[in-house]
Order: structure tokens, then sequence, then C-alpha cells
């Protein structure tokens, strides 16, 4: 009757009898029937992984209060999720040979992952989550096993495959997805930087003298980590500066983001014309349609990385005078521009200086 008891000990005992009585025919019915597995059984060689293990039931009727996965070779950049109610630990390691991720050698990572403090009893089922990467050198058919551990309060399960009755919960690798290795190659103009894609990269010619000058570019975070592009700078500049577009009453402003532009794992994030943008303050000299302005972008996890922005005329790729508004609309607090102009709201805009300059090349012609 140790099942039982161990059953009553859980959140069982605060459910009505009729449940214990379901506990008692699923025991009946064998314990062992079910095997922890993996939600989905396939992921393509070079992707990355969400790897759900389902835990059927306990130990002997037990209620599991641990379970711990290993990580095998060849699955890397590993991240656990956490589990209401269960405390994550995680054992890190060298793997047995350093992956390239984007020209950055990973030599360790997480190789083993632990919940434990949980409760769940041997009639329950409950899944337990990670993301990582399956290596781009396996292949297709190759299958990786992940040893899972699952402890109660007088044993353990370990589904190891040291028996056909205890397969280890596996990962079938299918084909790489698209060029072959799961992971696209940077196009002629895109740059790559660890997990982060840095593409549509560009500026918007500007006038003589204007003090300022838009950048605009799209960043992909393919990791299962978030960054942040935390800094610029560019010899085209004396100083640069992110910044966003933003509601103040009715009037649409730009401010600097004083912690950066974060880039969440898996998303992408747009500069544009009217939203974020890199600001290039106090211009050495005009942006020349047909050139190129290089920009150093930071990132707070990638590192640094520079960029070509090809610079397009003004009315161009939806340009509308970013760089040159600011400079018109620049209210002299110290050069930092403080508008609210036209363009920022992404409509055409035609402002008196603008007007005032047309007028005077038609005198002197
Ligand atoms: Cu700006």
């Amino acid at each position: 009757m140790k099942t039982l008891i161990a059953a009553l000990r859980g959140p069982l005992r605060l459910s009505a009898r009729p449940l214990c009585a379901g506990a008692v025919a699923l025991l009946a019915a064998g314990p062992a029937l079910a095997h922890a597995t993996l939600e989905e059984g396939e992921a393509p060689v070079g992707a990355y992984a969400k790897v759900v293990v389902n835990i059927p039931h306990g130990c002997d009727g037990q209620a599991t209060h641990t379970v711990r996965v290993e990580l095998p070779e060849g699955f890397y950049a590993a991240k656990p999720m956490p589990k209401p109610g269960w405390e994550l630990t995680t054992e890190t390691g060298p793997y047995a040979a350093p992956y390239d991720n984007h020209g950055h050698e990973m030599t360790e990572g997480v190789r083993a992952i632990t919940w434990t403090e949980g409760d769940l009893p041997d009639a329950w089922f409950d899944q337990f989550t990670f993301r990582g990467r399956v290596g781009p050198k396996l292949s297709a058919g190759d299958r990786l096993d992940f040893v899972t551990v699952q402890t109660c309060a007088d044993g353990q399960v370990a589904w190891d495959g040291s028996d056909e009755g205890h397969p280890a919960p596996a990962l079938t690798l299918t084909a790489a997805q698209g060029d072959g290795h799961g992971h696209h190659h940077a196009a002629a103009d895109e740059v790559e930087l660890g997990d982060l894609t840095i593409r549509d990269a560009f500026a918007l010619a500007t006038p003589p003298n204007a003090p300022v000058a838009g950048g605009f570019l799209t960043l992909v975070n393919e990791g299962a980590a978030d960054d942040r592009l935390i800094a610029a700078r560019s010899d085209v500049a004396g100083r640069v500066e992110i910044h966003e577009m933003a509601m103040e009453g009715d009037v649409m402003k730009m401010r600097e983001l004083p912690d950066g532009l974060p880039i969440p794992a898996g998303e992408t994030v747009e500069l544009k014309p009217g939203g974020y943008h890199i600001m290039f303050m106090d211009l050495k000299g005009p942006l020349v349609e047909g050139e190129t302005a290089a920009v150093t972008l930071v990132f707070e996890t990638a590192g640094e990385v520079e960029v070509q922005l090809p610079i397009k005329a003004r009315g161009a790729a939806g340009g509308h005078g970013h760089g040159q508004d600011h400079g018109m609309l620049r209210n002299g607090e110290g050069g930092k521009a403080d508008h609210a102009s036209a363009a920022e709201a992404g409509r055409p805009v035609m402002t008196a200086a603008l007007l005032d300059r047309a007028r005077d090349a038609a005198r002197v012609n």
C-alpha cells in the first residue's frame, strides 16, 4: 500500500474520493506502460529546438520530486524554462568540440538541467521544457538521447536506454532547413554578429549644413537570449544616439533611449523612418546619395560590428526628410533635437525652411 500512501501525501488528498479511485485504477493498469518521451521527437539539423519532456507517471506509484535531464553532445546553447513550483538548477561544462556560433566560438554551456522541490503525483502528468540548438555538423537520421532521471521519495526511474523498458527520450534529426545548415547565410548586404543578423540598412541623404541625419536597419535576433543595442558610433558624426519616436500629447517627438533598444530572443526589430532610428548628431558633412556611411553598432551581448549604410535619396525607401527635419526643427537646446514633425509622423513634409531654401536657390539661378 506504499503507492496509495504516496498518492495520498500529495495534492490528491485534497481531491474528491473518485479521483483516488482513479489513481488506484491507473496503478492496476501498470504504471510502466507510458515512457518518458519528448512531445516533439524531431528537429532539423542546425536548428533551434524547443524540447518538451513528458513525465507520465511517478516511481512505482510514488510522486516525483526531481527531474534531471542530461543534454547530449551535439545539443548546445541550451536554456531551460523555469517551472512554477519547481526549483531550477543547471550544470555547465565544456562541449566535446567547440561550436561556431557565427564566428564566435562556444566552448561550454549547459550540460544538464534539474528541476527539484516539486511534487508530481504518480497519477498526474507534467512537462519539462528547455531550448537549445542542434549541432550543424550532425546528420539527418542521427538521434540525440536526453537521458532523464526522475526521483521520488524512495527511488528513481532512469530513462537512459539501459533496458528496453526504459528508453531515453530522443530527438531524431531531420534534414537541415534552407541552405543546408539550418540557419540562413548572410546575403551580400547582410551582416551577422553572433545570433544577430543586421539587414536593410540605409541612411537618408542630407542637404548641406544639416546637423543631423537618420540611419535605419532591421535587427533579427535568432538566438535564445535577449540582446540590446546599447550604443553606436560613426566617423560621419560627432556622436551617435539610438532614438525612438513617441507621442507626447498630440505630437510625435523623438527621444534618446537611455537604456538602448531591446532585441528580444527570436524577434525582429525594425529601425525605420517614423520609428526607432540611429541618430547621427553633429554631422561632419552632408550625407550624399550613392555614398555609404559606416556605423559601428554596439550590442550588450553580441559585441560590436561595423555596418555600411548606403545613402539613399530623400524620398527613396519611404524616406521623407527625417535627417533634414531634425536639423530644420532643432530647438537649440545643445543641439539636442526635440522636434515634432510631420516627417516623424510618417507624412510627407515641406517645411518653411525648405521653402525658403527653394526660393533662395531660385533667386541665385
Ligand atoms: Cu532622432
